[in-house]
């Protein structure tokens, strides 16, 4: 008995009945030879071996979420009883069709109107399955209204202030940010939006800071308060 090896590559999106690869060699002799699928790390019928031809057929739907490799034995006997055993391995090809997504949708929180500018204020996460650079996330600050008093790291999703923040002037602000993969193919990039509700709350004034004091005129006397607050 030998043992011999066969390596193929399928897209996850390949359709049932998509040809994998074909073991039968160039020898016509060969046309006598059988083969038999005897194990398999699914047994599930992922994939169908043609027991004439050697040729395997996507069985079920891929994913390469799930799945990235299947290794497959496969019991070769020629016309003269003689067997071998293949190993037979298919990788699984990813494709770009995890979207990101945002854990929730809109994000609300509040910030003092005297958080100093530069400071950190939020981070976004986005998930995308995805492997390599079809899973990557970048994002993109897309609505900052009323004034761009925000930017978000397109790498990290962090979002900073960049301008100080009165809220004698402005008492909420709506983001919107975009998260985008960077898969190969630009126009087949898949994105999701997140929409961000920040509130601005006001200074917490120091008591020792605000005083000021009040004469008023009484009868003869002009007399003098302090307030605290
Ligand atoms: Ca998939
Ligand atoms: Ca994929
Ligand atoms: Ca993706």
């Amino acid at each position: 008995m030998t043992f011999l090896f066969s390596n193929f590559q399928v897209s996850e999106t390949a359709p049932l009945g998509h040809l994998v690869g074909s073991l039968r060699g160039e020898d016509e002799e060969e046309s006598r030879v059988t083969f038999a699928l005897i194990h398999a790390n699914t047994s599930d019928g992922t994939f169908e071996l043609d027991k004439r031809s050697g040729r395997i057929y996507v069985g079920k739907e891929l994913d390469f979420e799930v799945t990235a490799e299947y290794g497959l034995q496969v019991r070769l006997t020629e016309a003269n009883g003689a067997t071998h055993l293949l190993y037979v391995r298919i990788g699984v090809r990813d494709e770009n069709d995890e979207r990101p997504s945002f854990t929730s949708d809109p994000v609300t929180f509040s910030l003092s109107e005297d958080t100093p500018v530069g400071s950190p204020v939020w981070n976004l996460s986005a998930v995308d399955l995805d492997g390599g650079l079809n899973g990557l996330v970048h994002y993109v600050m897309s609505l900052r209204e009323p004034s761009p008093k925000f930017r978000i790291n397109t790498l990290t999703g962090t979002i900073y202030l960049q301008e100080q923040l009165d809220y004698e002037s402005e008492t909420a602000y709506v983001l919107v940010v975009t998260a985008t993969d960077q898969g190969m193919d630009p126009t087949k990039r898949l994105s999701n939006s997140v929409t961000l509700h920040v509130s601005i709350g006001e200074k917490k004034e120091d008591s020792k800071d605000f005083r000021f004091s009040a004469c008023v005129p009484c009868a003869e006397n002009l007399i003098s308060y302090t307030f605290f607050r």
